[in-house]
């Protein structure tokens, strides 16, 4: 018994020597590259080889480096398929931008930016695929080709042997920049700042700035922000780039805005990139707080639809109990032709210090501008006012009720 399997052991090494002598065998590898950039290899990607007749002759799995092998092939011509359960992404208004120049006529798109670009699979890239990404973003519709999309891939085994395959290129249908890494390796950097307190009364209704920090241009945005749906209702968003638009959902606030002619607009440090209108809840107590954060889905597009990394935001802290602007004597005082105020803001906003004369006529305007919380310092020279008394007032985002005025007397 014992003998006789031996034998038909060596029997099958025999045959299998004889099969590798007579006829020609190839090892076929190859890479499965994140829109062909072989620094972003794509693992767990399945590869299928079919032959002419198209019949699966074997199946192979990317490694870590996006390598695919299959060994022992015979000659002939055969077709490479891929496919991966790995979770899309990468899709964002970057996308929507590189598709609107697309569009436009000014960029051009390679192969498999095209594949990218078709996300309601209608096998035509048009405005439609343009504004699903919007909306997927901004409501999050969900994209009718949402998924993957690779290269088919022909391969010739010849005679010699060991010659290999071809790489590979996929996407994540909708990423048509092609920035992201599968498995999430790009997360941005986004950080929002609470610099500052500011008092919100129950039932009142708020205007919250989010100031960029930095200056940069822009042609297209996608914000995503986290609020307290418990704590506040929003009503509105505005931005000084232009018309946005804007969905809540459940706590989470998305606005999105493109400049539509392809150019692109200049974000000036400590300025509101949005400015957010929300009505406090009436359960909002002293204790209470409560600030915007934008999460990591937020991003900033720059003219040619890449994404900016690393960005910092300022918001202020909502508080349910009074804070106060603080507005010191000025000095000198009394003067003659110079003299400095000193001020602190306990939110970020828009700040206004006014100079009034006795007859509360309006004589100059010192700062009408956003500024971060914090103390600043402003020379005034009033070499070109008469003596007499003068009122200054400090103001911070239009608030009568948070405002504070004082007196000065400029003397010949
Ligand atoms: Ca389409
Ligand atoms: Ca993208």
């Amino acid at each position: 018994m014992t003998t006789k399997i031996r034998r038909t052991g060596i029997l099958i090494a025999l045959i299998g020597l004889f099969s590798v002598a007579s006829f020609a065998q190839s090892d076929i590898s190859g890479n499965v590259y994140y829109h062909l950039n072989p620094d972003n290899p794509i693992p767990e990607v399945q590869a299928d080889l079919y032959d002419e007749d198209g019949a699966l002759i074997a199946t192979s799995y990317t490694n870590e480096e996006g390598e695919y092998t299959f060994e022992g092939i015979e000659s002939g011509t055969y077709t490479v398929e891929f496919s991966t359960d790995l979770e899309p992404g990468g899709i964002g208004m970057e996308d929507a931008v590189q598709l609107m120049l697309h569009l436009m006529g000014l960029i051009e798109l390679n192969e498999i930016q095209e594949m990218a670009a078709d996300v309601t699979g209608d096998d035509a890239i048009t405005w439609d695929d343009q504004i699903a990404i919007i909306d997927w973003f901004l409501h999050g519709e969900p994209l009718p080709a949402y998924g993957w999309a690779f290269t088919d891939l022909t391969i010739e085994v010849g005679t010699k042997g060991d010659e290999g395959g071809d790489d590979g290129g996929g996407t994540s249908v909708g990423d048509l920049n092609g920035a992201w890494a599968p498995g999430n390796k790009n997360i941005p950097d986004i950080n929002t700042y609470a610099t500052g307190s500011m008092y919100a009364a129950p039932n009142s209704i708020i205007e919250i700035p989010v100031l960029y920090k930095g200056n940069t241009s822009i042609t297209g945005m996608g914000l995503s922000i986290d609020y307290p749906d418990a704590q506040i209702d929003i009503m509105d968003v505005t931005s000084p780039l232009g018309d946005v638009e804007f969905a809540t959902d459940k706590g989470n606030l998305n606005v999105t805005w493109l400049d539509r002619t392809g150019n692109s607009v200049q974000v000036v440090d400590d300025n509101p990139i949005v400015t957010v209108k929300a009505k406090v809840s009436e359960t909002f107590a002293n204790s209470a707080r409560f600030a915007l954060a934008m999460n990591n889905n937020s991003h900033l597009v720059d003219a040619k639809g890449n994404q900016l990394k690393n960005l910092a935001f300022t918001t202020n802290e909502y508080v349910g109990e009074e804070t106060e602007l603080n507005l010191a004597d000025n000095y000198p005082n009394p003067y003659s032709t110079q003299t400095a105020i000193e001020y602190s803001t306990p939110a970020n906003g828009k700040v206004t210090l006014e100079v009034f004369n006795h007859m509360g006529q309006k004589v100059t305007t010192l700062v009408d501008e956003y500024q971060a919380a914090g103390s600043y310092k402003v020379n005034f020279n009033s070499t070109n006012l008469t003596a007499g008394q003068y009122f200054y007032k400090l103001t911070l985002n239009g608030n009568k009720q948070l405002s504070k005025t004082k007196r000065m007397t400029i003397i010949r």
